[in-house]
């Protein structure tokens, strides 16, 4: 019984040291020391032994399982770190390699604008708005003082779906809107896309992008909306522009008047950017006509509010020397990610 513990003692090391995988190994471990093991058999044949030769050969077989035991533990050991060597091999990352630059597009240049607008107006305390596009004949033309005769309601100029339903003209429904609904006083601006019946050339389209501003509070004046509109001219074309306003008519404002802005390019000297005059158109504004006003629930002897209306196309072409429309919408790269 000696050999034959001895024999397995041997035998099992021996295949312990040329096992090449954690495998192998797991089956050796079976093979020797499982239930069924050659050491358990040895074991049970144990009580054929003399009481004399039974813990003799009870230690021995202890010393055979414990060096086997020890075998199967340090090879374990270095197969994993084999293992993990290899693996490291083949795995080498290279981090000097250069990365494969993800093709991102670009920010369009009327976004840019838009936020840049955006920002300068929550800088003063403007709420955002949006509203829908297709709007009652009454939002868009009624209750801004427009009467069924006015010629801005002509089918030649608008999109009708029927006598009631338009695809909105400006934004300025989205501001009735919010003057019916919502506690006073309001300061908000409305961006968004309007429609009018245009054939497109470099300066037209039928579909365009509009930020109209309102301002209804106690004690509103034209000193107010001066200030506010000087202030957006400095904030969106630099600490010397000058704002420049001149008399004008909107059947939904009054007074109303236009506002130009002094040449960012010659600084009022004359040049091709203002065409030789110095100063360049940027929007159109005024005081909320009281029937506005009243139409919408407000109380004009308590209540005055103004308006504007800005082109965000045209505030984009003016920041950045575009000359043609079409160029917004054709979402060429090369010229959009010029901005
Ligand atoms: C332009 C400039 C303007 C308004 C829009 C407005 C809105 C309400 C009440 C009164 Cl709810 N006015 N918007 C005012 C003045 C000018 O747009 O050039 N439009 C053709």
């Amino acid at each position: 019984m000696k050999d034959k513990l001895e024999m397995i003692k041997h035998s099992a090391i021996a295949s312990i040291e040329t096992a090449d995988t954690l495998n192998t190994l797991e089956e050796l471990r079976v093979q020797y020391l499982g239930k069924k093991g050659e050491l358990t058999a040895v074991l049970r044949n144990m009580k054929d032994l003399s009481s004399e030769e039974r813990p003799v050969i009870g230690q021995m077989a202890n010393e055979v399982r414990e060096s086997i035991e020890t075998a199967l533990a340090s090879k374990k050991v270095a197969l994993e770190e084999a293992e993990q060597n290899k693996k490291l091999q083949e795995e080498v990352l290279d981090i000097t390699m250069p990365g494969k630059t993800l093709k991102v597009g670009h920010m369009h240049p009327l976004q840019k604008t838009l936020e840049e607008v955006q920002n300068i107006f929550i800088g003063m305390g403007y709420e955002i708005v949006e509203g829908r596009e297709i709007e009652n004949a009454y939002y868009n033309f009624d209750a801004l003082n427009l009467g069924e005769e006015h010629p801005a309601r002509d089918e030649q100029d608008t999109f009708y779906f029927n006598s009631n339903l338009v695809l909105r003209t400006a934004t300025s429904p989205v501001q009735v809107h919010t003057m019916e609904k919502e506690n006073l006083p309001i300061r908000m601006i409305a961006p968004g896309r309007v429609y009018r019946s245009d054939e497109v050339d470099a300066t037209h389209s039928p579909i365009f992008n509009q930020i109209e501003g309102l301002v209804i509070d106690k004690n509103i004046t034209f000193g107010d909306l001066k200030g506010v509109l000087a202030e957006f001219a400095k904030a969106l074309f630099g600490d010397k522009a000058q704002v420049k306003f001149r008399p004008h008519y909107f059947p939904f404002t009054e007074p109303s008047a236009e506002v130009d802005v002094s040449c960012f390019v010659c600084g009022g000297e004359g040049c091709n950017v203002c065409k030789g005059s110095g100063w360049i158109e940027i929007l159109g504004c005024g005081m909320v006509h009281p029937k506005v006003l009243e139409m919408a629930g407000i109380d004009p002897t308590v209540y005055q509010g103004f308006a504007f209306g800005v082109g965000l196309e045209r505030i984009a072409m003016i920041k950045y020397g575009i000359n043609d429309l079409r160029l917004f919408y054709e979402n060429d790269i090369r010229f959009l990610s010029q901005f």
